[in-house]
Protein backbone atom coordinates (compact mmCIF):
# COMPACT_ATOMS: atom_id res chain seq x y z
CA UNK A 1 0.00 0.00 0.00
CA UNK A 2 2.85 2.38 1.21
CA UNK A 3 4.67 1.37 -1.80
CA UNK A 4 2.02 2.07 -4.65
CA UNK A 5 1.51 5.31 -2.90
CA UNK A 6 5.46 6.34 -3.18
CA UNK A 7 5.36 5.18 -6.78
CA UNK A 8 2.70 7.38 -7.46
CA UNK A 9 4.27 10.18 -5.51
CA UNK A 10 7.20 9.93 -7.55
CA UNK A 11 5.71 9.18 -10.94
CA UNK A 12 3.37 12.56 -10.03
CA UNK A 13 6.77 14.73 -9.11
CA UNK A 14 8.31 12.97 -12.42
CA UNK A 15 5.13 13.91 -14.18
CA UNK A 16 5.16 17.37 -12.50
CA UNK A 17 8.42 18.25 -13.78
CA UNK A 18 7.50 17.06 -17.46
CA UNK A 19 4.83 19.39 -17.36
CA UNK A 20 5.49 22.88 -19.46
CA UNK A 21 4.38 25.88 -17.31
CA UNK A 22 1.04 27.90 -18.58
CA UNK A 23 0.08 31.08 -18.13
CA UNK A 24 -2.88 31.86 -19.85
CA UNK A 25 -4.13 35.70 -20.04
CA UNK A 26 -7.64 36.55 -21.36
CA UNK A 27 -10.05 38.79 -22.03
CA UNK A 28 -13.30 36.11 -20.92
CA UNK A 29 -16.32 37.64 -21.38
CA UNK A 30 -16.16 39.17 -24.65
CA UNK A 31 -16.45 36.58 -26.78
CA UNK A 32 -16.65 32.70 -25.70
CA UNK A 33 -13.71 31.37 -27.92
CA UNK A 34 -12.06 32.00 -24.61
CA UNK A 35 -13.88 29.84 -22.60
CA UNK A 36 -13.13 27.09 -25.31
CA UNK A 37 -9.05 27.87 -24.76
CA UNK A 38 -9.41 27.57 -20.94
CA UNK A 39 -11.08 24.10 -21.68
CA UNK A 40 -7.98 22.90 -23.68
CA UNK A 41 -5.67 24.17 -21.28
CA UNK A 42 -7.07 22.17 -18.69
CA UNK A 43 -7.52 19.20 -21.20
CA UNK A 44 -3.50 19.33 -22.03
CA UNK A 45 -3.02 20.18 -18.02
CA UNK A 46 -5.06 16.55 -17.23
CA UNK A 47 -2.45 15.08 -20.00
CA UNK A 48 0.46 16.33 -18.08
CA UNK A 49 1.50 18.10 -21.02
CA UNK A 50 1.07 21.78 -19.29
CA UNK A 51 0.43 22.99 -15.90
CA UNK A 52 -1.60 25.87 -15.50
CA UNK A 53 -0.24 28.04 -13.12
CA UNK A 54 -2.15 31.05 -13.30
CA UNK A 55 -4.90 32.86 -15.35
CA UNK A 56 -4.88 36.71 -15.78
CA UNK A 57 -7.43 39.28 -17.12
CA UNK A 58 -7.74 42.02 -19.23
CA UNK A 59 -11.68 42.14 -19.00
CA UNK A 60 -12.59 44.03 -16.04
CA UNK A 61 -16.03 43.34 -16.26
CA UNK A 62 -16.37 42.16 -12.68
CA UNK A 63 -18.19 38.43 -13.54
CA UNK A 64 -14.66 37.72 -15.20
CA UNK A 65 -12.45 36.99 -11.83
CA UNK A 66 -15.62 34.64 -9.95
CA UNK A 67 -16.27 33.10 -13.72
CA UNK A 68 -12.53 32.02 -13.59
CA UNK A 69 -12.70 30.98 -10.66
CA UNK A 70 -15.68 28.60 -11.72
CA UNK A 71 -14.36 27.14 -14.42
CA UNK A 72 -11.03 26.30 -12.23
CA UNK A 73 -13.14 24.59 -10.02
CA UNK A 74 -15.17 22.24 -12.36
CA UNK A 75 -12.15 21.12 -13.54
CA UNK A 76 -10.31 20.50 -10.26
CA UNK A 77 -7.70 23.12 -10.19
CA UNK A 78 -9.56 25.62 -7.39
CA UNK A 79 -6.33 26.83 -6.33
CA UNK A 80 -5.37 28.50 -8.86
CA UNK A 81 -4.12 31.64 -8.83
CA UNK A 82 -6.55 34.73 -10.91
CA UNK A 83 -5.01 38.10 -11.96
CA UNK A 84 -7.50 41.12 -12.25
CA UNK A 85 -7.66 43.35 -15.40
CA UNK A 86 -5.57 46.40 -14.62
CA UNK A 87 -7.71 48.86 -16.47
CA UNK A 88 -11.22 48.73 -18.06
CA UNK A 89 -10.79 48.46 -21.94
CA UNK A 90 -13.95 50.57 -23.89
CA UNK A 91 -15.58 48.17 -25.81
CA UNK A 92 -13.56 45.23 -24.07
CA UNK A 93 -15.53 44.83 -21.03
CA UNK A 94 -18.24 42.76 -21.83
CA UNK A 95 -20.34 39.68 -19.81
CA UNK A 96 -21.87 38.23 -23.05
CA UNK A 97 -21.78 34.89 -21.05
CA UNK A 98 -20.06 35.09 -17.75
CA UNK A 99 -23.16 36.48 -15.41
CA UNK A 100 -25.49 33.78 -17.39
CA UNK A 101 -22.84 31.07 -16.54
CA UNK A 102 -22.70 31.56 -13.05
CA UNK A 103 -25.97 32.11 -12.34
CA UNK A 104 -26.74 28.56 -14.15
CA UNK A 105 -24.22 26.64 -11.94
CA UNK A 106 -25.48 23.96 -9.87
CA UNK A 107 -25.21 24.87 -6.14
CA UNK A 108 -22.38 23.51 -5.16
CA UNK A 109 -20.61 24.83 -7.53
CA UNK A 110 -21.91 27.81 -7.32
CA UNK A 111 -21.42 28.59 -3.60
CA UNK A 112 -18.20 26.60 -2.99
CA UNK A 113 -15.66 28.53 -1.35
CA UNK A 114 -13.04 29.97 -3.56
CA UNK A 115 -9.89 29.20 -2.28
CA UNK A 116 -7.66 30.58 -5.30
CA UNK A 117 -5.29 34.18 -4.32
CA UNK A 118 -7.03 37.04 -6.45
CA UNK A 119 -4.68 40.11 -7.25
CA UNK A 120 -4.08 42.38 -9.76
CA UNK A 121 -2.38 40.69 -13.13
CA UNK A 122 0.91 42.14 -13.05
CA UNK A 123 1.90 41.81 -9.52
CA UNK A 124 0.55 38.03 -10.29
CA UNK A 125 2.52 37.95 -13.42
CA UNK A 126 5.65 39.20 -11.80
CA UNK A 127 5.13 36.68 -9.19
CA UNK A 128 4.40 33.44 -10.90
CA UNK A 129 7.87 34.26 -13.16
CA UNK A 130 9.99 34.51 -10.75
CA UNK A 131 8.66 31.69 -8.63
CA UNK A 132 8.81 29.58 -11.57
CA UNK A 133 12.02 27.07 -11.92
CA UNK A 134 11.00 26.05 -15.09
CA UNK A 135 10.65 29.06 -18.07
CA UNK A 136 6.99 30.09 -18.47
CA UNK A 137 4.49 29.96 -21.73
CA UNK A 138 2.45 32.82 -22.14
CA UNK A 139 -0.93 32.62 -23.79
CA UNK A 140 -2.25 35.63 -24.69
CA UNK A 141 -5.83 35.63 -26.29
CA UNK A 142 -6.87 39.02 -25.38
CA UNK A 143 -5.37 42.62 -25.27
CA UNK A 144 -2.08 43.27 -25.05
CA UNK A 145 -2.54 45.52 -22.45
CA UNK A 146 -1.33 42.85 -19.02
CA UNK A 147 2.03 42.10 -20.81
CA UNK A 148 2.84 45.61 -21.94
CA UNK A 149 2.84 46.81 -18.15
CA UNK A 150 4.58 43.88 -17.17
CA UNK A 151 7.59 44.52 -19.55
CA UNK A 152 7.10 47.86 -18.04
CA UNK A 153 6.93 46.85 -14.28
CA UNK A 154 9.96 48.07 -11.90
CA UNK A 155 11.53 45.27 -9.42
CA UNK A 156 9.55 44.98 -6.43
CA UNK A 157 9.25 42.38 -3.52
CA UNK A 158 8.60 39.44 -6.06
CA UNK A 159 11.81 39.76 -7.77
CA UNK A 160 14.91 42.22 -8.30
CA UNK A 161 14.89 42.57 -12.09
CA UNK A 162 12.87 44.45 -14.34
CA UNK A 163 9.98 43.52 -16.57
CA UNK A 164 11.82 43.31 -19.51
CA UNK A 165 14.59 41.22 -17.66
CA UNK A 166 12.60 38.97 -16.22
CA UNK A 167 10.21 38.30 -19.37
CA UNK A 168 13.70 37.74 -20.62
CA UNK A 169 14.96 35.05 -18.08
CA UNK A 170 11.48 33.50 -16.87
CA UNK A 171 9.35 32.85 -20.72
CA UNK A 172 10.18 30.65 -23.07
CA UNK A 173 7.46 31.62 -25.85
CA UNK A 174 4.50 34.26 -25.92
CA UNK A 175 1.49 32.33 -28.17
CA UNK A 176 -0.82 35.23 -29.02
CA UNK A 177 -4.11 35.15 -30.80
CA UNK A 178 -3.52 38.98 -32.14
CA UNK A 179 -3.36 40.82 -35.96
CA UNK A 180 -4.49 39.97 -39.34
CA UNK A 181 -1.50 38.90 -41.83
CA UNK A 182 -3.62 38.52 -44.44
CA UNK A 183 -3.68 42.62 -45.48
CA UNK A 184 -7.37 42.44 -43.83
CA UNK A 185 -8.28 44.74 -41.27
CA UNK A 186 -7.45 45.69 -37.84
CA UNK A 187 -7.76 42.97 -35.47
CA UNK A 188 -9.56 43.18 -32.27
CA UNK A 189 -7.21 42.19 -29.75
CA UNK A 190 -5.22 44.88 -31.72
CA UNK A 191 -7.61 47.32 -31.99
CA UNK A 192 -8.47 47.84 -28.44
CA UNK A 193 -5.47 48.71 -27.05
CA UNK A 194 -2.68 49.57 -30.10
CA UNK A 195 -0.46 51.32 -27.74
CA UNK A 196 0.03 48.27 -25.80
CA UNK A 197 0.11 45.75 -28.88
CA UNK A 198 2.82 47.83 -30.65
CA UNK A 199 4.93 47.99 -27.30
CA UNK A 200 4.73 44.14 -26.77
CA UNK A 201 5.65 43.12 -30.61
CA UNK A 202 8.04 45.24 -30.96
CA UNK A 203 9.76 44.95 -27.60
CA UNK A 204 8.76 41.76 -25.74
CA UNK A 205 12.13 39.48 -25.60
CA UNK A 206 11.22 36.42 -26.15
CA UNK A 207 10.23 34.73 -29.53
CA UNK A 208 6.41 35.29 -30.23
CA UNK A 209 4.18 33.46 -32.33
CA UNK A 210 1.20 34.65 -33.92
CA UNK A 211 -2.36 32.79 -34.74
CA UNK A 212 -3.92 35.39 -36.71
CA UNK A 213 -7.39 36.60 -37.48
CA UNK A 214 -7.30 34.02 -40.30
CA UNK A 215 -6.65 30.99 -38.50
CA UNK A 216 -9.72 30.88 -36.09
CA UNK A 217 -12.11 32.47 -39.03
CA UNK A 218 -10.91 29.28 -41.16
CA UNK A 219 -11.37 26.76 -38.59
CA UNK A 220 -15.12 27.04 -37.41
CA UNK A 221 -15.90 25.25 -33.59
CA UNK A 222 -19.26 22.94 -34.58
CA UNK A 223 -22.32 24.02 -32.81
CA UNK A 224 -22.78 19.85 -32.94
CA UNK A 225 -19.65 19.35 -30.45
CA UNK A 226 -21.18 22.05 -28.14
CA UNK A 227 -24.13 19.80 -28.01
CA UNK A 228 -22.94 16.61 -27.97
CA UNK A 229 -19.00 16.10 -26.61
CA UNK A 230 -20.64 18.04 -23.65
CA UNK A 231 -23.07 16.00 -21.98
CA UNK A 232 -21.08 13.61 -19.95
CA UNK A 233 -22.76 16.50 -17.17
CA UNK A 234 -26.11 18.10 -16.67
CA UNK A 235 -24.18 21.21 -16.67
CA UNK A 236 -21.00 21.90 -18.30
CA UNK A 237 -19.60 25.85 -17.56
CA UNK A 238 -18.16 26.07 -21.29
CA UNK A 239 -21.10 24.52 -23.10
CA UNK A 240 -23.46 27.09 -20.66
CA UNK A 241 -20.72 29.87 -21.41
CA UNK A 242 -21.58 29.23 -25.30
CA UNK A 243 -25.50 28.64 -24.93
CA UNK A 244 -25.87 31.90 -23.33
CA UNK A 245 -22.99 33.84 -26.36
CA UNK A 246 -25.60 33.03 -28.81
CA UNK A 247 -28.92 31.49 -29.71
CA UNK A 248 -27.86 27.79 -30.93
CA UNK A 249 -26.62 25.98 -33.21
CA UNK A 250 -24.15 28.30 -34.32
CA UNK A 251 -20.39 27.85 -35.37
CA UNK A 252 -18.19 29.85 -33.94
CA UNK A 253 -14.03 30.90 -34.94
CA UNK A 254 -11.52 28.92 -33.01
CA UNK A 255 -9.13 32.42 -32.66
CA UNK A 256 -7.61 31.36 -29.06
CA UNK A 257 -8.16 27.43 -29.07
CA UNK A 258 -5.25 28.07 -32.10
CA UNK A 259 -3.14 30.36 -29.59
CA UNK A 260 -3.51 27.47 -26.94
CA UNK A 261 -3.29 24.06 -29.01
CA UNK A 262 0.26 25.90 -30.75
CA UNK A 263 1.28 27.02 -27.42
CA UNK A 264 1.46 23.59 -25.96
CA UNK A 265 2.00 21.57 -28.81
CA UNK A 266 3.79 23.63 -31.38
CA UNK A 267 6.19 20.43 -31.81
CA UNK A 268 3.18 18.54 -33.23
CA UNK A 269 3.11 20.77 -36.52
CA UNK A 270 -0.56 21.29 -37.10
CA UNK A 271 0.00 23.97 -38.15
CA UNK A 272 2.76 25.53 -40.81
CA UNK A 273 4.43 29.12 -39.82
CA UNK A 274 5.67 32.34 -41.34
CA UNK A 275 9.76 33.03 -41.61
CA UNK A 276 11.13 35.07 -38.60
CA UNK A 277 10.92 38.84 -38.71
CA UNK A 278 9.46 41.86 -37.23
CA UNK A 279 5.70 42.27 -36.36
CA UNK A 280 4.13 46.30 -36.86
CA UNK A 281 1.38 47.71 -35.43
CA UNK A 282 -0.04 50.51 -37.84
CA UNK A 283 -1.72 53.71 -35.65
CA UNK A 284 -5.13 52.03 -37.31
CA UNK A 285 -4.09 49.06 -35.62
CA UNK A 286 -3.01 46.97 -38.71
CA UNK A 287 -0.69 44.61 -38.40
CA UNK A 288 2.14 43.86 -40.86
CA UNK A 289 4.33 41.35 -41.38
CA UNK A 290 8.51 41.97 -42.37
CA UNK A 291 10.37 39.03 -43.16
CA UNK A 292 14.08 39.38 -41.73
CA UNK A 293 15.08 40.26 -38.46
CA UNK A 294 13.39 39.66 -35.59
CA UNK A 295 11.93 36.26 -34.01
CA UNK A 296 8.28 36.63 -34.60
CA UNK A 297 6.15 34.20 -36.83
CA UNK A 298 2.79 34.27 -37.46
CA UNK A 299 0.70 30.67 -38.08
CA UNK A 300 -0.43 29.34 -41.85
CA UNK A 301 -3.10 26.95 -42.13
CA UNK A 302 -2.70 24.06 -45.01
CA UNK A 303 -6.33 23.24 -45.73
CA UNK A 304 -5.45 19.32 -45.77
CA UNK A 305 -4.69 19.48 -42.05
CA UNK A 306 -8.33 21.71 -41.36
CA UNK A 307 -9.95 18.41 -39.94
CA UNK A 308 -7.32 17.24 -38.08
CA UNK A 309 -6.89 20.08 -36.08
CA UNK A 310 -10.81 20.91 -35.61
CA UNK A 311 -10.77 17.18 -33.90
CA UNK A 312 -8.00 18.08 -32.08
CA UNK A 313 -9.52 21.13 -30.90
CA UNK A 314 -12.72 19.69 -30.27
CA UNK A 315 -11.67 16.64 -28.33
CA UNK A 316 -9.72 18.47 -25.93
CA UNK A 317 -12.24 21.39 -25.17
CA UNK A 318 -14.44 18.86 -24.48
CA UNK A 319 -12.91 16.29 -22.50
CA UNK A 320 -14.07 15.69 -18.69
CA UNK A 321 -12.14 16.68 -15.39
CA UNK A 322 -10.17 13.65 -14.12
CA UNK A 323 -11.05 12.52 -10.89
CA UNK A 324 -13.36 15.42 -9.89
CA UNK A 325 -17.12 14.75 -8.93
CA UNK A 326 -19.58 14.94 -11.70
CA UNK A 327 -21.20 17.79 -10.10
CA UNK A 328 -24.89 16.38 -10.97
CA1 LIG B 1 -10.22 36.50 -26.45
Amino acid sequence: MYLRTLVTLLSLSFLCSAQKPVIFDTDMGNDVDDALALGILHALSNRGECRLIGVTLTNANPAAVPYIQLVNRFYGRPDIPVGSARKSIEGGADDHYLSATLKSAPENLQHAKSTARVEAAVPLLRKLLAQSSEKVTIVQVGFSTNLAALLDSKPDSNSPLSGSDLVRQKVALLSAMAGNFTGGQPEYNVKLDIPAARAVFERWPTPIIFSGYEIGRDLLYPAASVEHDFSYVKWHPVAASYRAYHKMPYNRPTWDLTAALEAVRGGHNYFSTSAEGEVKVASNGKTTFEAGKGDRQYLRLDPAKKSQILEALTLLASEPPIGVARHE
